[in-house]
């Protein structure tokens, strides 16, 4: 009894605390610096309970660490740990204020961090953030006097290192997997970074960050050779047309508008629900236009944001991650950058935040003159994700007109984005029997976006601006998940829904309209959102030597290849999942033939090719050796 007592005494006890100050001094005070930064930048949303397990479990990482060092050393290594994080959830709160983000590797590596922060710094800072530092003057003062400096052994520091290191690391590894799971692709892609840092703190987020930062170098770094070099530019030429074509020049001088509609896939299109159509007013203008219908989406893990980069830059998504992030740093022989050598000014507009997808820096990345985003919008109604498509249609409407001609702008719709869930505000569409399922809340979604669209484009036309410009509309991506397959071909009554019939459905409808209604009509070929840009080089007269896509007015049925590596022709769709061919017109699996197996090959040729040039970040090279 007396053992027991004596074992739990104060003095044990005493002993305990003061042996472990540092510890316990460093867990105190970085949760509650992470925490604080938490609070900053959630504010509504903020709930410290959530947020403090995957604090404290990356807080134990280091701590983990320490207790493997002699005490003297382990003070000084927390110490200067304090320090360092101290000056990150500085910069980061400061930065925070500035650009609603957080600091990333690759904001630091583009120097987008100092650019506009520098010269507002002033304004930015609040005397409450140097609250931060006070335990960094103080803490010398306390723990160094006040610890005892008795050794603890090496079989002790062994020990207590491994149990906490592993509280910590598998403490970690389980918050980031949970988020990873509730938001599939974000770790890897990092298209929403301040979410992660809400969710898991900016600790584990920088962390993240670096892994990240070290992938894409390995990546960079694995070498080219001269001969491989020589290869892709090979590859670019033979891709490069030559002789005459048809539309050479026809958009000369004429102001170029294209929106990218959020989620809009082609299967709505002249569709009708209870005998009313879909869109109405896209069936109406598609009519006046160049319609593709055979048009499909080519997006990978960067979703939204690789649309843009595909259509702006004609190359294909990153394999892994998302582009915008990966490569921001890179040299593009992007859209605007070509019209811009012919004397346009290219505005971007979107009316969500400008890091969403790191836009800020892709956006500057592909020479975009300004990149209007939600700050310079006025959200003055929401609908689902944030501004709603007539609020922003009629801003950016706006913005165009005012707009020294000629001009390209890109504008990024909203809201009709997944999950389609903000019925109230799509209107009273009625969609029958698909109410309350995410098919029904779509249809909803796309046809209130289409009003909106209907009402754009009409502005367009009463201003007389459809005289004089080129107005391109087109899908991102899909909106139906694989996993409502069935209802989808309920639906569209597609009997025995096969990998094929879903593939088939992945078309977006890409409608092309010029002056006067020239060259309208329904084109059928094969295509996808990579022969975009080399189809307007040919109607602006833009060079298109670094593009992998081809133009669609002069082209029929080139491959259209997907990033996993599935092609089609088409005839012939090659699912790269199943390692099958089928046959488009019978459905019918076909066997692999020379020709078959050749097209396979140059589809994973280009695919890598594409991936070289944004790893190596050949364009700069390329471009350098032709000046
Ligand atoms: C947000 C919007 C959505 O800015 O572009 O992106 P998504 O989730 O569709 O990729
Ligand atoms: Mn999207």
């Amino acid at each position: 009894m007396k053992n027991i007592k004596s074992y739990v005494s104060f003095e044990r006890f005493r002993n305990f605390i003061l042996n472990n100050l540092d510890i316990i001094l460093f867990i105190g005070i970085m949760s509650v610096k992470i925490i604080a930064y938490g609070a900053q930048i959630q504010k509504q949303y903020f709930s410290a309970k959530e947020l403090y397990p995957p604090v404290l479990t990356s807080i134990l990482v280091i701590c983990g660490i320490g207790l493997m060092l002699k005490k003297r050393k382990r003070v000084t290594f927390l110490y200067i740990s304090d320090i360092i994080l101290t000056i990150l959830i500085f910069i980061d709160l400061i930065y925070f204020q500035y650009f609603r983000d957080i600091t990333s590797i690759s904001i630091i590596e583009n120097g987008l961090l100092l650019g506009p922060v520098k010269s507002s710094i002033g304004s930015l800072l609040k005397w409450q953030y140097f609250l931060c530092f006070i335990d960094i003057i103080l803490l010398p003062h306390i723990v160094f006097k006040v610890m005892p400096q008795k050794q603890n052994t090496l079989r002790a520091r062994i020990i207590s290192s491994i149990i906490v290191l592993a509280v910590g690391c598998f403490g970690s590894a389980n918050y980031i997997y949970k988020l990873s799971v509730e938001q599939p692709n974000l770790i890897t892609t990092m298209y929403n970074r301040i979410y992660i840092a809400e969710k898991l703190g900016n600790l584990d987020f920088h962390v993240l960050d670096a892994y990240n930062f070290v992938y894409r170098t390995i990546q960079k770094n694995t070498v080219i050779s001269p001969q491989k070099e020589d290869e892709i530019k090979n590859y670019f030429q033979s891709n490069t047309p030559n002789g005459t074509r048809i539309l050479t020049g026809e958009a000369k001088g004429k102001n170029l508008i294209v929106i990218q509609v959020e989620a809009l896939q082609q299967f709505v299109i002249n569709k009708t629900i209870n005998g009313e159509e879909i869109t109405p007013n896209l069936n109406v203008w598609l009519k006046k236009s160049a319609y593709f219908d055979n048009y499909f989406y080519q997006v990978s893990a960067g979703n939204t944001s690789d649309a843009e980069l595909i259509t702006n830059n004609s190359l294909y998504p990153a394999s892994q991650g998302a582009a915008a992030y990966l490569y921001c740093g890179n040299e593009f022989n992007s859209l605007p950058k070509a019209l811009d050598k012919k004397g346009y000014t290219s505005i971007a507009l979107h009316g969500y935040r400008g890091d969403f997808w790191n836009r800020n820096a892709m956006n500057k990345a592909e020479g975009y003159d300004t990149f209007y985003s939600e700050s310079d919008f006025n959200i003055d109604e929401v609908v689902g994700m944030g501004i709603s498509d007539k609020s922003f249609l009629n801003q950016s409407f706006n913005i165009i007109s005012k707009q020294k001609q000629p001009f390209f702008s890109f504008l990024i719709t909203l809201s009709s984005h997944f999950p389609f869930d903000d019925v109230k505000h799509y209107g009273n569409f009625d969609v029958g029997e698909y109410k309350d399922t995410l098919l029904g809340d779509y249809i909803k979604s796309i046809h209130y976006t289409d009003e909106q669209l209907g009402m754009f484009l009409k502005k367009l036309d009463d201003s007389g601006m459809t005289k004089n410009s080129i107005i391109v509309i087109y899908g991102d991506h899909y909106a139906i998940p694989k996993n409502q397959d069935k209802l989808l071909y309920k639906f569209l009554n597609i009997k025995n829904g096969s990998d094929l019939s879903w593939m088939e459905l992945q078309k977006v409808p890409l409608i092309i309209h010029f002056p006067d209604d020239k060259n309208s009509g329904v084109y059928h070929n094969y295509s996808g959102q990579v022969d975009l840009y080399p189809t307007l080089a040919n109607l602006y007269n833009l060079p298109s030597n670094y593009l992998l896509g081809s133009d669609i007015f002069n082209t029929k049925n080139e491959l259209v290849i997907f990033r996993n590596g599935s092609f089609t022709d088409g005839n012939v769709f090659y699912l790269s999942q199943l390692n099958k061919y089928y046959d488009i017109s019978t459905g019918k699996e076909i066997k692999e033939t020379s020709k078959l197996k050749e097209k396979k090959v140059s589809a994973q040729k280009e695919l890598e090719y594409s991936d070289d040039v944004l790893n190596h970040n050949l364009l700069k090279k390329f471009n350098e050796e032709a000046k």
